[in-house]
């Protein structure tokens, strides 16, 4: 793969928006994800297999909880300096923020909001270090988009409760030491629990064959009468509105991650149209290239301003569910057109793992997927603008 030489493009000044503080935080990410993926995230990818090496490197940086509290082992920062370590990792590759974001949303997230003391305590710290991963189990094979028909259960047997069932498609499912499992009890109520690498009838078989986000290991996890003890419950919130609940800070912290694999396509084939030579000018200088490249920055520009303003209205406590869809659907489809642009600029070449935008397509496609799929943000902004149901 070619050197990294990536410069973030910021059109409308938008650092002048952030503070000394969120640029640090940027910097740091950028530098390690220079140092420590780029150079070997290709290799990855292609042999279908997750960087664990990099576990410790991503703690560092604050990417596993960074809005956590710090009594936690999290970073303590605000969420805006969490949208940038997203968009920083993803900018990299999108299967290593999606280990971050699962780590952090979708497994802290639920065990700070909803979890006892006792649980914070025990997990928390482990998960922000990196000594335990952690996965999240809400989609079925027969419930993706309607997580609500789920048939994973639970069974309340006086000392414990025994778990049946089974989740696809989970990141992180084959190493994880903790997942995070919905399953319905007796009433059919929703609950999250915490199920431990190691329980009997507890299996996590890995998914292959996958063509997009190949650098993130993604697996089932398989519940065969797995005895959970009662204290593994989380208390604090029940109903599908709780797994909802992690998704909008997960979607949120996409919305980030994929204007960075947008800005590393765009950046990538802007240098590549100054460099690349036909009839005698650099290809940069004909004019379709030019409207590519025009219309690249400019749909960049906007989700830069949508997606920091949803960072300044999650800091106030602001955001609602409906904007986060928003973002999340409008970025994932912006960075998924210019990565398909910029792959054409670089012609032949843009097919080859020389560079990285054929990756970013192709990660990408899970991305428009996984989190609610393009047509589901759609109809919840239809819900929201309308007030009538599309999924009723
Ligand atoms: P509905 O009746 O609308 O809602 C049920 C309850 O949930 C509440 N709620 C929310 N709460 C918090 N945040 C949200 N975003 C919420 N959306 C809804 C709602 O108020 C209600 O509460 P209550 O108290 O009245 O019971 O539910 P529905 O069954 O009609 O479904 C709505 C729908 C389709 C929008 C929803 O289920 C949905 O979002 N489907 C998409 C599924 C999805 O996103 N799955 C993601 C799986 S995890 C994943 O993909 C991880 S990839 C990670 C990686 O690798 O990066
Ligand atoms: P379906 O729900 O079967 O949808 C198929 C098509 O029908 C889609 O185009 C959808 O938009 C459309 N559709 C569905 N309902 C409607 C409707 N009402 N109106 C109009 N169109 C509709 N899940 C987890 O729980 N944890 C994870 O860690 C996780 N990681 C993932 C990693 C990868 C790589 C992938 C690909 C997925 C992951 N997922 C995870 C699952 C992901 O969230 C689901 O794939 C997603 O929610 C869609 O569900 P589905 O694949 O079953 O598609």
């Amino acid at each position: 793969m070619k050197p990294d030489l990536f410069e973030a493009p910021d059109y409308y000044n938008l650092d002048e928006l952030l503070t000394e503080e969120h640029k640090l935080v940027r910097s740091a990410a950028r530098e390690w994800v220079k140092r420590e993926v780029s150079p070997i995230i290709e290799e990855y990818a292609q042999k279908a297999e997750f960087p664990e090496q990099i576990i410790s490197g991503l703690a560092d940086i604050g990417a596993f909880g960074p809005y956590i509290p710090m009594e936690y082992g999290g970073a303590g920062l605000d969420q805006i300096s969490y949208g940038l370590i997203m968009q920083e990792i993803e900018r990299g590759d999108s299967g290593i923020r999606s280990t971050a974001s699962v780590q952090s949303s979708l497994v802290m997230y639920p065990i700070w909001k909803y979890g006892t003391e006792a649980q914070r305590q025990k997990y928390l710290p482990k998960l922000a270090s990196g000594e335990w991963m952690g996965c999240f189990g809400l989609t079925e094979p027969d419930h993706g988009s309607n997580p609500g028909g789920m048939t994973t259960n639970f069974k309340d047997k006086g000392d414990h409760y025994l778990l049946n069932g089974a989740k696809m498609w989970i990141s992180n499912a084959p190493f994880a030491q903790v997942a995070v499992v919905w399953a319905k009890d007796e009433s059919g109520r929703i609950h999250g629990l915490l199920v431990e690498r190691g329980m009997e009838g507890f299996t996590t078989p890995e998914t292959h064959n996958k063509w997009s986000l190949r650098a993130s290991s993604t697996g089932e996890l398989i519940f065969d009468n797995v005895k959970v003890p009662k204290e593994n419950l989380l208390p604090n919130k029940s109903g599908l509105g709780a797994p909802l609940g992690c998704l909008d800070s997960a979607r949120y912290g996409i919305a980030w991650g994929a204007i960075g694999a947008a800005m590393d396509c765009y950046d990538t084939a802007l240098r590549y149209s100054k460099e690349r030579m036909q009839f005698g000018k650099p290809i940069g200088q004909f004019q379709l290239q030019q409207k590519k490249l025009a219309e690249m920055i400019t749909e960049i520009t906007k989700a830069q301003l949508l997606t920091w303003r949803l960072g300044s209205l999650r800091n106030d406590g602001k955001a609602t569910s409906a904007q986060i869809s928003m973002a999340k659907r409008n970025n994932v489809d912006m960075a998924i057109n210019i990565a398909r642009e910029a792959r054409q600029m670089l012609g032949g070449m843009g097919i080859t793992g020389e560079y990285s935008i054929m990756r970013h397509s192709m990660n990408l496609e899970s991305v428009i997927t996984y989190e609610g799929t393009h047509d589901i943000h759609l109809l919840i902004t239809g819900l929201d603008i309308t007030g009538l149901n599309a999924f009723k």
